[in-house]
C-alpha cells in the first residue's frame, strides 16, 4: 500500500476541514486514523467538534485523543444535528489518477477491509458531505477487488450462492490471532466476493443489496463528494 506519509497528508487535509459546531463522522482504517488524530491537535486548539465513530476501533481512538463523541442515532434522528461532514479511507476508489476527469467514474469505492463497512457506510451517506481519504495505491481507474459482503452467520451460504449467482466468488474471511472466521463489531460475518472489474458497481451494489442475509456490503456508490489523496508532495483533492 501506500506510504504512511501519503496517508497521513490525506487523513491531515480531510480534518482540515473541519469548522466549529461540526459533527464529524470518524472513519475506520489506518488512514483515517490520521483524521481523527489531526482533529485531536485541533479539538486540544480550541476547535468545537463532534465525532461519531464508525467501530470500535474508531471509538477508542477518538476517546483517546479527547474527541467528544455523539451517539449515531442521536446524531442522525430526527431532532439530531446531523453529520456535517464523514472522514473514511477506502480499499480502492475509482479515480482515473492524476490529471483525469474523475466524474466518469463517480467516485466509486469499495471499502470493508477493516470490516466496519455496515456502520462506516450509515455514517459516510448520512453526512451532508463525505471526504475520502487515500494515497495513491487505493486509485484505479475501473473498481477491480473483491468486494466485502457482511453477512448473517445463518446467511452465509445462501449468500454464497447468490454472489455466485452475481459471477463472484466468495471467501469467507478468516481470522489472523483468532480460530475460525472474522467476527464483525455487529457480530456477523464477511465473505469477500472476488468479481474481477466492476463494469456496472451501482448495478451490483444494487444485487448485493436486495440479497437475503446481506447486512451491507462494501460498494460505496454515489456517496463521495471528495477524493484527498495524498502524494509524495502534497494532496490532491478531486471534487466528485
Ligand atoms: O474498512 C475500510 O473501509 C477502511 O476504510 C479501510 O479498508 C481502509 O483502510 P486503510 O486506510 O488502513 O488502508
Amino acid at each position: 500500500g501506500g506510504s504512511d506519509a501519503m496517508k497521513r497528508r490525506a487523513g491531515e487535509s480531510a480534518a482540515e476541514r473541519v469548522t466549529d459546531g461540526d459533527v464529524v463522522g470518524l472513519g475506520t482504517g489506518s488512514t483515517a486514523a490520521h483524521a481523527i488524530r489531526r482533529l485531536g491537535d485541533r479539538v486540544d486548539a480550541g476547535l468545537d467538534a463532534r465525532g461519531v465513530p464508525t467501530s470500535f476501533a474508531s471509538r477508542e481512538l477518538a476517546t483517546d485523543r479527547g474527541i467528544p463523541l455523539i451517539d449515531l442515532d442521536e446524531a442522525i434522528g430526527p431532532d439530531g444535528p446531523g453529520i456535517d461532514l464523514a472522514i473514511d479511507g477506502a480499499d480502492q476508489v475509482a479515480t482515473g489518477g492524476e490529471g483525469s476527469e474523475i466524474s466518469e467514474t463517480g467516485g466509486a469505492l469499495i471499502k470493508g477491509g477493516g470490516a466496519a463497512h455496515a456502520r462506516e457506510k450509515l455514517v459516510d451517506a448520512a453526512a451532508d458531505r463525505f471526504l475520502v481519504v487515500a494515497d495513491p495505491s487505493k486509485e484505479s481507474p475501473r473498481l477491480d477487488r473483491s468486494v466485502p459482503v457482511e453477512v448473517l452467520p445463518a446467511g452465509r451460504t445462501a449468500v454464497a450462492a447468490a454472489v455466485r449467482e452475481a459471477g463472484g466468488e466468495p471467501t469467507l474471511r478468516r481470522a489472523e490471532r483468532k480460530d475460525g472466521p472474522v467476527v464483525t463489531d455487529n457480530g456477523n460475518l464477511v465473505l469477500d466476493c472476488a468479481f474481477g472489474e466492476l463494469a456496472d458497481p451501482a448495478a451490483l451494489s444494487a444485487t448485493l443489496s436486495a440479497t437475503p442475509g446481506v447486512v451491507e456490503h462494501g460498494l460505496f456508490v454515489g456517496l463521495a463528494d471528495e477524493i484527498h489523496v495524498g502524494t509524495d508532495s502534497g494532496v490532491r483533492v478531486d471534487e466528485v
